[in-house]
């Protein structure tokens, strides 16, 4: 298993539409384990294929808590197929926005069909944590950002000061 490099924005990369996964091989399984131990390294809860570069269909989570056992969790070609009218907002941060945080309005409530690492078709129906997660992912599927729902000054802010940084990285 290998932790891979995070793309960092305001890369376009981020931007691209993934596409549909057609075969669920061994380089997908390994891609899925990757993703995985990249997530636990960061640490983060939730990763997109978009997230190492790979504009592939592929979602990992994991929202178990500290001193619990992990439940890891692999999404292929998720689908929300319902949404609840109810919202809830939590504060959220992305792998590839580091150390920006704030709060977004999303349903309370989604399903979700997807299949499973072993190509299984699966219908989640999640709430809390778990909804909220699995929104930003699949955005992130969609080439869309968290930051993406903040006051479009907040966001040019954000955009701004992770442009100069990756300026300032690249002179060195
Ligand atoms: O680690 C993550 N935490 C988080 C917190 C609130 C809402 C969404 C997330 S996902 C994020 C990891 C990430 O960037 N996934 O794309
Ligand atoms: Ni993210």
């Amino acid at each position: 298993m290998t932790i891979k490099p995070l793309i960092i924005l305001p890369d376009p990369v981020l931007r691209q539409v993934s596409k549909p996964i057609e075969r669920i091989d061994a380089d997908l399984k390994r891609l899925a384990d990757d993703m995985l131990e990249t997530m636990y390294d960061a640490p983060g809860i939730g990763l997109a294929a978009i997230q190492v570069g790979v504009p592939r269909r592929i979602l990992v989570i994991d929202v178990s808590r500290e001193g619990e056992e992990k439940q890891p969790q692999v999404f292929i070609n998720p689908k929300i197929v319902k949404s609840s009218d109810e919202r809830s907002v939590y504060e959220e941060g992305c792998l590839s926005i580091p150390d920006y945080y704030a709060e977004v309005e999303r349903p309370a409530t989604v399903s979700v069909e997807y299949l499973d690492r072993d190509g299984k078709e699966q219908t989640v129906e999640a709430d809390g944590l778990l909804a909220t997660c699995l929104q930003h992912e699949i955005d992130h599927l969609n080439g869309v950002l968290f930051i993406d729902y903040i006051s479009r000054l907040k966001r040019e802010m954000v955009i701004k000061k992770f442009t100069k940084a990756a300026k300032s990285a690249k002179a060195l």
